[in-house]
Order: structure tokens, then C-alpha cells, then sequence
């Protein structure tokens, strides 16, 4: 299934009933008062969290979206029904911008959002409502008024816990691969992926850990080399960074691509690196025997960038093999075991905010 993180749609509130004029009619009574009923309320454009959604593919197709329209008042002072509802249903993490203005109008995170993007149009009053007592036979009744209408954005940011990060073809589409049940294209060459995938990863008995593969970042990406850096806005929300570096190239190739994919994610405005993170070094099955430690060593000597977090306490580095499987078991329970530490501390300070 191709990603699709951005789309422009079109949506408008059904438009309220007409008010109705009518008088009653009854025999023996020459002259009825009045008694058009009210318009009915056009329907609510809602968006609504599917968690079960991961994209917004389901909007390739159809893009405008209009709800019911209120029934006109009729006599006897019936009122018009309102107009029905329309919820479209979009994945958790949905950022809904006005399209005109570029302003974010809601950020659909939890999910259970719901925000009502469309308001239908009230419905016209009826002429009953304008009987006076001067003015006893009114002939005139209100217009429904019209739905509100407007082109909005919908911007998917990734719901994922981990989000993989490196140079091209270092291997984060294989790792995805081995350990979910994702199947990302797979090459060797540079910027196989194209678009971002999620894969959903088992590393307990009902224990899951989201991970979003992105496409690679190469020097100068946050001025927009290679595929540029608009990915990141899908590891914005993941809780831990794994960095992917090819340690087949040799240590110094590989922790050059590690400090380059550093700064890329300095560039980018979303304080990036301080999110905790692993280092993983891949391809151990191809690299020389030595590799790994004069790497580690060489990160060590020469510093992290100091925006960076300190890495976390079960690694951070790791030498794996995304095809054997080398190591890999050990690099997910480490990452499981952060995103649940963070999960912890999370949720207490919801619980102290609540007191
Ligand atoms: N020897 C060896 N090759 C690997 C390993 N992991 C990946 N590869 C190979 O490296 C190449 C690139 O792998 P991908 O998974 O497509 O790399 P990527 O990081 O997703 O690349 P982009 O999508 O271009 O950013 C493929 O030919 C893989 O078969 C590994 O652990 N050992
Ligand atoms: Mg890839």
C-alpha cells in the first residue's frame, strides 16, 4: 500500500432548511394564524480517529465531502429534521490545517479525537415565529443558512514508538522487515524507500512496539538533498531514535554517517535529538572482526553533538545484523524496555497533573 501523509479535501456542513410560510386551514376559521414550522440543522462534517487507519490513502479517491442538509419546515409547525452527520474516519496523529491560511486547526493525537471540521447551517425560522401582535399574518419565513464550507489539509505525523534513522541503504528497511511483519521494498541502492512505513514489532507476550522506517538522509538533506528531511515529521512523535549506520564500510565510514545524520536531524526545527536514542551498527556479518569496538571508540573520542541526550543506560550502541539477526534480539528488548521506562514516567506525571 503506497503512504500517503498529505492530502487537501473538501468539506462543507449540509445547509440548514428553509423556514417554511404557512397559515392554518381549518374550516370555519377564515383566517388561520401562521404556522410554517422552523428548518432543520444541516449535518456536521466530523473527523474521527480509526486507530486501525494508518494512512490517508483512503482519501486518493474522493476528496469532498458534504453532509446532510436539514429539511425544510412544514406546516402545522413541523419542523424540519436535521441533516445527517458525516464522520470521516482518519488515522491517529492526523494534523488538520486550514488550507487557505496554513493554520492548525486540530491535532488529532488521542485515539478517541473527534473534531467537527464543518458546521451545518442553523435552520431558517418559520413564519409562526414571527407573528406579533401588530403583525399577525407574517409572509415571510427565514432561509436556512448555508453549511460552512473549506478546503482543509490533513497531515499524517506516524504514531510510532521508534523511529529508524540513517544514511541510505544502511539497512533500516531490512531490520523493519526481519523484525514486523512489514514488508518494505528492500534494495541495494541508495533511497529504496521512498515513503515511510510502519511496521508493528512482537517483543513479548501482548507487547508491541510501533516502528517507522523513513527514507535515508544524506549531508545537506535539511537543505533538501536527496529526499530531503520532510520525513521527519513522522519520527517527531516516536519516543526513541534508532540510528542505522553500515559498519561493513569500515568504522570510520560508518561513524561518519552517524555524526552526518546527527547534525541533518539538528537542522530540523523539532528539537530531534533530544529524544533518547541507540546506535545501531549493522552489517556486522560483512565487517571486519575489530570494526565494532574501534567504532564505539571513535564516537566516544569524538564527542556527541551537545544538543544530544545521553543515550540511555542499556546501550546505546549495538552491533547487529538485520539479515542474520545478529544481535537484534538484544537491540529490541534495550528499545523495548526504554519506550516503557518512558511510557512510566509519562504516566506519572499525568497522575501528578491530575492531583
Ligand atoms: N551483509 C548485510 N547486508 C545487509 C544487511 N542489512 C541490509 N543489508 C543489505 O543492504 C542493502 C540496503 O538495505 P535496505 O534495507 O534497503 O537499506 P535502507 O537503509 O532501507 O535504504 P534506503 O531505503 O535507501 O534508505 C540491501 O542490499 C540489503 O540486503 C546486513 O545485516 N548484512
Ligand atoms: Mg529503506
Amino acid at each position: 500500500m503506497r503512504f500517503v501523509d498529505e492530502v487537501q479535501i473538501y468539506v462543507k456542513g449540509g445547509d440548514g432548511g428553509a423556514g417554511c410560510v404557512s397559515f392554518r386551514r381549518e374550516k370555519y376559521v377564515p383566517r388561520g394564524g401562521p404556522d410554517g414550522g422552523d428548518g432543520g440543522k444541516g449535518g456536521d462534517v466530523v473527523l474521527q480517529v480509526n486507530t486501525h487507519l494508518n494512512t490517508l490513502y483512503h482519501f486518493r479517491k474522493k476528496r469532498r465531502f458534504v453532509a446532510g442538509k436539514g429539511q425544510a419546515g412544514r406546516g402545522k409547525n413541523q419542523h424540519g429534521r436535521g441533516g445527517a452527520d458525516l464522520v470521516i474516519e482518519v488515522p491517529q496523529g492526523t494534523l488538520v490545517k486550514d488550507a487557505s491560511t496554513g493554520m492548525v486547526l486540530a491535532d488529532l493525537a488521542s485515539p478517541e479525537a473527534r473534531y467537527v471540521v464543518a458546521r451545518g447551517g442553523t435552520g431558517g425560522k418559520g413564519n409562526a415565529r414571527f407573528a406579533t401582535s401588530t403583525r399577525q399574518a407574517p409572509r415571510h419565513a427565514q432561509p436556512g443558512l448555508p453549511g460552512e464550507e473549506k478546503e482543509v489539509v490533513l497531515e499524517l505525523k506516524l504514531m510510532a514508538d521508534i523511529g529508524l534513522v540513517g544514511p541510505p541503504n544502511a539497512g533500516k528497511s531490512t531490520l523493519l522487515s526481519r523484525i514486523s511483519s512489514a514488508r518494505p521494498k528492500i534494495a541495494d541502492y541508495p533511497f529504496t524507500t521512498l515513503t515511510p512505513n510502519l511496521g508493528v514489532v512482537e517483543v513479548g507476550p501482548g507487547e508491541t512496539l510501533v516502528v517507522a522506517d523513513i527514507p535515508g538522509l544524506i549531508e545537506g538533506a535539511h537543505l533538501g538533498a536527496g529526499m530531503g528531511i520532510e520525513f521527519l515529521r513522522h519520527i517527531e512523535r516516536t519516543s526513541v531514535l534508532l540510528f542505522m549506520v553500515d559498519l561493513s564500510q569500515g568504522a570510520e565510514a560508518a561513524v561518519d554517517d552517524f555524526f552526518t545524520t546527527c547534525r541533518e536531524l539538528e537542522g530540523y526545527p523539532a528539537s530531534l535529538l533530544e529524544k533518547p536514542w541507540l546506535l545501531a551498527f549493522n552489517k556486522v556479518d560483512a565487517a571486519g572482526a575489530g570494526e565494532f569496538d574501534r567504532a564505539v571508540a571513535l564516537v566516544e573520542a569524538k564527542g556527541l553533538p551537545g544538543s544530544m541526550s545521553r543515550g540511555v543506560g542499556c546501550g546505546p550502541f549495538f552491533a547487529v545484523s538485520a539479515v542474520t539477526g545478529q544481535g537484534v534480539d538484544d537491540l529490541l528488548r534495550c528499545a523495548a524496555g526504554v519506550v516503557a521506562a518512558l511510557e512510566d514516567t509519562e504516566g506519572e506525571q499525568g497522575e501528578e497533573g491530575v492531583s
